[in-house]
């Protein structure tokens, strides 16, 4: 009994102070970021309004303690802000369309006024809980591992990577780079000629479906466009006895140079982003677009299993000395959400968890993190389709509804069986798969965005910081 009280004092005191959550959210290109939290924000800000009966697994809300949500000044000046109110305006417009694709980082701020339970609540209490959200660009993850690498090992690397489709993607930039004597005396314009092929490169192969992609920021250059610290490529075409030549190149050499600015990428803009960002999260949450990838090409899903893994990695590391050197890890939940769930019929959604999880770790093997709880589920942040039940032959099925982007028809379709594990190369050559996009359904601007167990995430991320 004693410690039941001292445990209760302990956390009236803990809740005599304000709190800040400080919530990490990524994923590949194209995964669902902006609509991930543009729902999330939204979900919040309508958590008391008489049509949002739909968080019923987030207790706080169920149970009717959140008394006030409200967004405020975010506290870090050099961040864009996310822009809320633009993307919801995309929803609510008509007719309604998805937000514009985004690039770099951006926060947003709210404000969560809640009710405390336990013991004491008659004593009713109130405390505040102000939730950072951020979002920032799964590729800037990918680049983690090149701080393990020096420029031999990384070209090395993605010499490895070439094969099939990349090869014709790489070839002109290929011919490009070998007209250069990389012994001679570096000109800087000949570099940022061979960098935007290196680059154009990279960004055929994002068009392509593949995700891994490095160095992340080179598809992604925000303010850092133009600038040396993204304008070199790795030696693709080198061996082993032509690398050992080369150390003995001048320092004005475009060998040396070359080598120069993949350590002050690596040594600044890779670590400057843990640093200044990744250090100072407490949660994250990175979105997976499991269901694109198998539309594509077997390539294309096993380069999106390559860039989650890569993803994954950067917790894994966790325990050894490089992360720690960086920073002291803070991130205590991790959760993985497949996202799009809507295009799937309900009975799909547990393969597609388990796909996800399969894409993530390795062989299946079900990694756990010290310290850091983890999690996986399948969402729609926003649902563009309504479930429904088709009769066909005296039997009902179920199926989804919803208006396809590419004719703009409202249709009715069983989309059919997500695969449970990863698919093999056989599969691919007898199944294809055909997951259509749909436009955003109308939406009121008084109404919550309907979504798929966006509670459940809340439940996951906020519920014991509302207690
Ligand atoms: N059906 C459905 N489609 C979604 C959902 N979320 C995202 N999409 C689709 O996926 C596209 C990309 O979503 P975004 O939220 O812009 O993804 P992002 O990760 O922010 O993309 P970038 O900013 O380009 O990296 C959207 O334009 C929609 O077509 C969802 O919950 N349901
Ligand atoms: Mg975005």
């Amino acid at each position: 009994m004693f410690d039941y009280i001292q445990k209760e004092l302990d956390n009236l005191i803990d809740r005599g102070f304000d709190r800040t959550l400080r919530l990490a959210v990524t994923g590949l290109s194209r995964s669902g970021k902006t609509a991930f939290i543009t729902s999330l924000v939204n979900q919040l800000l309508h958590i008391n309004t008489l049509d949002n009966p739909r968080l019923s697994l987030f207790d706080a809300a169920r149970e009717k303690r959140i008394l006030a949500v409200k967004p405020i000044e975010q506290r870090t000046m050099h961040i864009p802000r996310f822009e809320y109110e633009k993307n919801l305006k995309c929803l609510t417009d008509t007719p309604a369309r998805w937000p514009d694709s985004t690039r770099g980082v951006s926060e947003t701020r709210l404000a969560i006024r809640y009710q405390q339970r336990g013991l004491w609540r008659h004593l009713k209490e109130t405390g505040t809980l102000y939730l950072d959200i951020f979002d920032y660009p799964g590729e800037w993850l990918l680049d983690l591992p090149l701080l393990e690498l020096d420029f031999q090992q990384w070209s090395e690397q993605q010499r490895e990577l070439m094969q099939g489709q990349r090869l014709e993607l790489a070839q002109k930039w290929q011919e490009n780079v070998a007209k250069i004597d990389l012994f001679a005396k570096a000109d800087a314009a000949v570099l940022a000629q061979l960098a935007k092929d290196y680059t154009e490169y990279l960004l055929a192969c994002k068009a392509q479906g593949l995700h891994f992609i490095q160095p992340g920021r080179f598809v992604l250059a925000g303010e850092l466009e133009g600038a040396p610290a993204v304008q070199f490529f790795p030696l693709v075409h080198l061996n082993k006895a032509q690398w050992q030549a080369l150390k003995k190149a001048d320092n004005d050499s475009y060998f040396a140079v070359l080598t120069d600015r993949y350590d002050y990428y690596c040594q600044h803009i890779v670590k400057g982003f843990y640093r200044d960002y990744f250090s100072t999260f407490d949660r994250q949450v990175i979105l997976a677009d499991c269901l694109t990838p198998l539309n594509h090409s077997q390539r294309a899903f096993l380069d999106m299993q390559e860039g989650l893994q890569a993803l994954f990695k950067s917790f894994h590391y966790g325990k050894r000395t490089l992360f720690n050197r960086l920073f002291s890890p803070k991130i205590d939940k991790l959760m993985f959400l497949a996202t799009k769930a809507d295009h799937i019929t309900r009975e799909q959604h547990h393969n597609l968890i388990s796909l996800l999880r399969q894409l993530v770790q390795e062989g299946g093997r079900y990694v756990a993190y010290e310290g850091i709880k983890t999690t996986y589920d399948a969402i729609a942040a926003i649902r563009a389709t309504q479930q429904v039940k088709v009769k066909q032959n005296g039997k009902f099925y179920a199926a989804i509804q919803g208006i396809r982007q590419k004719d703009q028809q409202k249709i009715t379709l069983y989309p059919g069986e997500v695969p449970s594990r990863l698919p093999n190369a056989q599969f691919w050559q007898t199944q294809g798969f055909e997951f259509d996009q749909f436009e955003p359904q109308p939406l009121e601007p008084s109404s919550a965005i309907p979504h798929l167990r966006m509670d459940a995430v809340l439940q996951f991320l906020l519920a014991d910081k509302l207690d």
